[in-house]
């Protein structure tokens, strides 16, 4: 028997159904005092789990050696498990122990409770448990949206007058060119404001547009019917699309119409002070073409112009249109094949700058779209296939070109040395998934700015690489992830706004921190843990994945970000299906 539980008399109901497991059921006093006392330091998805899916959590390391699972609201006991052995995380300085009970599979509102060691946070398992999660991590991108009011019918509380109009933006000197002297006045309407800030970069903006898109394409069930109250809701596409398109007609805009390159954002000249977007009357400027910039939009709207084949009725011209304005950009490129952004000395909003590259990874990823779009090879010549890939994001973006080849059905030698370089990146999160005492495949190199999205985006090369090739352990290692940014992490936070018993509440954004909502606007993303602290608040931890705050003041662990969200969108529609 478990010490500190030996007084309560269980019934054992069934045993054998269930390797490992037993089913009981005992009553336990509510608000059990030994459970409380602990405080939660069992970590789990807060917002819970499918029925026929993993179901993990974590425990401290305990003498223990037997975890229950509680009713929660009665706190009577459903189920018995055994603890795993423990093992440990270095990252997060800690021993501990895992409460299996994937097979466990009877929706209802559920606790793990572990003698000595407390009781989770109550989470549900239920088939529809990711709904609100997916929606609100989409609607995010609505409430971010620039150039438009967010009114009440579509935003209830969280209603403000428009932001930006950016139909007044200037050229900055150093994006001065003949036919767009420094000085002139061009028009930017529309796009998401990229972050807590509220500037347009394109670099970023791609990445999150191209998810978002390959989500859609990926997921068309999900989506299909999915309505999330937007203005556009009641047309005949899916709202995901209608909510990317407002950005790529943003996206368009930054491409400058006489010679195809790319501006690298649109900016204030330093990052906005206090109040809502309609409060802000700054100078908006067009700054500097970047081949990074440019090459990216060559990739998101190759890709786009693929997406938009299915919507011919609904937007005729759109596919054509992108391709030719991708096709543009690739030229411009060619022309100016290392143009780096180099921030102005008079800005210091993002930079999202390339620091010591080579640009390749862009080459890469441009080539590879272009040629799944048009189908033609040449885009390819002079260009290999990347030899270290790195997980997706945006100063990364090869392991993007080897989605595009490895998805195309073709057997030519860069579509197949594509799919092993996927199954290969995959296999290696599988060991870091098995090694890590959290079953997490998160290492040190991980825990950097937007270490959230890092998560993110390695399940998404999980995914993408279970549609090359089934293997029993990616789509557990990437709902690992998701479990992570949802509260299996050592923070014992759910990093998504509104959603979990202890979600962020003051993260870095803007809009929620001047809107007088105690709220933080739902379905956000925070950056997550990273020991940079680049801010200078004052972290609970140097541990990489305990230093976190979610204070207003840490924009280095607590901001939230379009380019973040955008891979939570993916993975939550993969994992819910
Ligand atoms: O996500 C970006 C991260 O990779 C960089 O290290 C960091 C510092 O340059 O900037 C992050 O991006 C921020 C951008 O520069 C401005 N808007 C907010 C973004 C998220 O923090």
């Amino acid at each position: 028997m478990i010490k500190g539980l030996i007084k309560f008399s269980c019934r054992l109901l069934r045993a054998p159904l269930i390797q490992g497991l037993m089913f009981a059921s005992c009553l336990l006093p509510a608000g059990n005092a030994l459970a409380q006392a602990a405080g939660a330091r069992i970590h789990l998805n807060q917002v819970g789990f499918l029925p026929e899916s993993g179901k993990i959590a974590v425990v401290p390391d305990t003498p223990v050696g037997e975890f229950w699972l509680v009713d929660a609201k009665t706190g009577s006991e459903v189920l018995r498990g055994p603890l795993s052995q423990a093992q440990t995380w270095d990252v997060a300085g800690e021993t501990v122990k895992i409460a299996d009970f994937t097979a466990f599979n009877k929706p209802g509102y559920y606790r793990i409770r572990v003698a000595d060691a407390g009781e989770s946070p109550p989470f549900h398992i239920q088939a529809n448990v990711y709904d609100g999660v997916l929606s609100a991590a989409i609607k995010y991108f609505y409430f971010n949206r620039a150039s438009a009011p967010i009114d009440a019918d579509h935003a209830g509380q969280f209603a403000r007058p428009a932001g930006h109009p950016d139909t007044l933006v200037y050229i900055h000197p150093s994006a001065a060119s003949d036919k767009r002297p420094a000085g002139t006045v061009v028009s930017s309407p529309k796009g998401w404001y990229d972050a807590g800030d509220y500037n347009k970069y394109s670099v970023n903006s791609g990445i999150s547009t191209y998810t978002l898109l390959v989500a859609l394409a990926d997921f068309p069930r999900v989506f299909a019917d999915m309505r999330l109250n937007i203005p556009e809701s009641a047309d005949a596409v899916p709202d995901l699309l209608n909510e990317i398109l407002w950005n790529i007609d943003w996206l368009i805009t930054m491409q400058d119409p006489h010679d195809g390159g790319v501006y690298h954002k649109l900016t204030d000249l330093r990052f906005s002070g206090d109040g809502l977007p309609h409060e802000q009357n700054t100078n908006r400027y067009m700054v500097q073409k970047s081949t990074a910039a440019t090459l990216n939009f060559a990739a998101v709207m190759a890709y786009a112009s693929v997406v938009m084949r299915d919507y011919q009725k609904q937007f005729p011209g759109r596919a054509e249109q992108y391709l030719q304005v991708a096709d543009r950009a690739w030229s411009w490129a060619k022309k100016n094949p290392k143009v780096l952004y180099v921030q102005p000395q008079e800005i210091n909003t993002g930079a999202y700058a390339m620091v010591n590259e080579t640009l390749q990874d862009e080459w890469f990823w441009a080539a590879a779209e272009l040629f799944r779009a048009s189908g033609k090879k040449a885009y390819m010549s002079g260009i290999g296939l990347p030899e270290n890939p790195r997980v997706p994001e945006w100063s990364s973006v090869e392991g993007l070109g080897l989605f595009a080849l490895a998805r195309q059905n073709g057997t030519d030698k860069l579509q197949q040395g594509a799919r092993d370089l996927l199954l290969s990146m995959a296999d290696r999160m599988v060991r870091e998934y098995w090694q890590s005492g959290y079953l997490v495949p998160m290492t040190e190199v991980d825990f950097r700015w937007g270490s959230n999205a890092v998560a993110l985006n390695k399940a998404m090369v999980l995914l993408m690489a279970e549609r090359l090739r089934p293997n029993k352990d990616y789509r557990p290692a990437a709902r690992a992830l998701l479990d992570y940014v949802l509260g299996r992490n050592p923070t014992g936070y759910s990093f998504v706004t509104g959603f979990g018993t202890k979600s962020t509440l003051y993260p870095h954004h803007r809009i929620s921190h001047y809107d007088k909502i105690t709220a933080p606007v739902p379905g956000m993303l925070a950056g997550g843990p990273q020991p940079g602290w680049q801010d200078k608040c004052k972290y609970p931890s140097r541990l990489p994945a305990k230093s976190y705050l979610d204070d207003w003041c840490s924009f280095s662990t607590n901001e939230v970000a379009i380019n973040w969200n955008a891979p939570l969108v993916y993975v939550v529609a993969a994992l819910r299906e």
